[in-house]
């Protein structure tokens, strides 16, 4: 959507926790900004030169000593305990995770390994404006240019998913914003979060680590289907990835399409 300000639209319950955090930092940020300029003003006009000519030579005050010191530290108390808790909870998977995928960063795309039964892997590059047609992709609202990829991660909707995070190359950084989730992709390193997205749909990220000349050119697209998408898809995808894409494309559309003629 255009001209938005803020986060996207939280997608699992651990965004909606930081949405939450972030609103509620504001409530101590904005008055703080406010009363330190509002002291601020008062002082230059007040004490000016031309207005207070003698200057004051008061150096202690044990009663505003003890506002300022103690004043911060509560404030920074009801920041902490929260910030402690939400970061508590992004380690802390409430459940033992039904799938794990792995998503191995490269220059300048990703890898992913679902570790099912027979493993799938496939690659994950950046959507190229020649190949929008033949992928059936022409749709620049739903595959916008610099966030479609050719082949999305396909995860099922209300399922506790892993992912492991490494790289081949250099540090990259997995991250979904409507998820809530950002790790960093380490050579020789296995890193992990999780995520249980509770809405369908296609959800898009970006490489957040600077990894050189082509960054801002690896895109992360997570596309949460049902239960059923998804087994019919993994399925598929074994043996015809694209083939597999494309049913599940046709099917998730098709279902927009019904959703938008009100039925
Ligand atoms: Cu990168």
């Amino acid at each position: 959507m255009e001209w938005e300000t803020t986060f996207q639209a939280p997608a699992t319950d651990m965004m909606r926790q930081i949405e939450w955090f972030g609103n509620y930092t504001m409530w101590f940020i904005v008055p703080i900004t406010i009363l330190v300029l509002l002291l601020l003003a008062y002082c230059i006009v007040r004490f000016r030169a031309s207005a207070n000519p003698v200057p004051s030579k008061t150096s202690h005050n044990t009663l505003i000593e003890v506002i300022w010191t103690v004043g911060p530290v509560v404030i920074l108390l009801c920041l902490a305990i929260p910030s402690f808790q939400l970061l508590t909870a992004q380690y802390t998977p409430p459940e033992e995770a039904k799938l794990t995928v792995k998503a191995t960063g490269n220059q300048w795309n990703w890898d992913y390994e679902y570790q099912t039964d027979n493993t799938l892997a496939f690659n994950s590059a950046i959507l190229q404006d020649g190949d929008r047609a033949k992928a059936g992709k022409e749709d620049r609202k739903v595959y916008p240019r610099l966030l479609a990829v050719d082949n999305e991660l396909v995860v099922p909707v209300n399922t506790m998913t892993r992912v492991l995070v490494t790289a081949t190359d250099v540090i990259h950084s997995f991250a979904m914003p409507s998820f809530g989730i950002k790790i960093d992709a380490i050579p020789g390193r296995t890193n992990e979060t999780w995520f249980k997205a509770e809405k369908e749909g296609l959800y898009y990220g970006q490489c957040s680590q600077l990894c050189g000349k082509d960054h801002a050119f690896m895109p992360i697209a997570i596309r949460v289907v049902s239960d059923a998408q998804f087994k019919t898809w993994l399925a598929a995808a074994k043996t015809d990835l694209p083939g597999a894409n494309k049913t599940l494309m046709a099917e998730v559309d098709g279902q927009n399409k019904v959703a938008a003629a009100g039925n």
